[in-house]
């Protein structure tokens, strides 16, 4: 369990109040839950620039009756067997596919596997969500 140390920060009125204002929209209890996730953020984003061990999710949805996407989209991961935990396919009607990529491993090789899906034509979405293995963070 980590100390808990309280600090006091000086912000100009009106940043303050579109903070609390956010903080309300968002649903965070308190002011203080509010700033300890953006803190986090800013450090997930940053384990992101300087190459770490970082984990993520890709997530595509796509029409799998389009060209050879399947097979395209299966020889990419393939190549990334290293860096990916695990998939989810779900069938979301009778053409969409969604398939979501647990990944955990050096950042720019997910970044490599994901300009490598993006470019297999027939995706119509796909996105990266970049988090972090929890190691440094508390
Ligand atoms: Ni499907």
């Amino acid at each position: 369990m980590s100390t808990i140390t309280r600090i006091s920060i000086s912000l100009e009125e009106e940043l303050l109040d579109k903070f609390d204002a956010f903080s309300e929209e968002q649903g965070y209890p308190t002011r203080s839950e509010a700033m300890k996730t953006v803190i986090r953020e800013a450090l997930v984003r940053e384990e992101w620039t300087e190459g770490s061990h970082v984990a993520g999710a890709i997530s595509m949805v796509y029409d799998h009756h389009k060209g050879d996407v399947v097979r395209k989209l299966l020889v990419a991961q393939h190549d990334f067997c290293g860096e990916i935990l695990c998939s989810q396919h779900v069938h979301l009607d009778h053409t969409n596919c969604m398939e979501i990529i647990v990944l955990r491993g050096a950042g720019e090789r997910i970044r490599k596997l994901l300009t490598r899906l993006r470019r297999i034509k027939g995706l119509k979405h796909i996105t990266l969500s970049m988090s972090t293995t929890g190691e440094h963070l508390n």
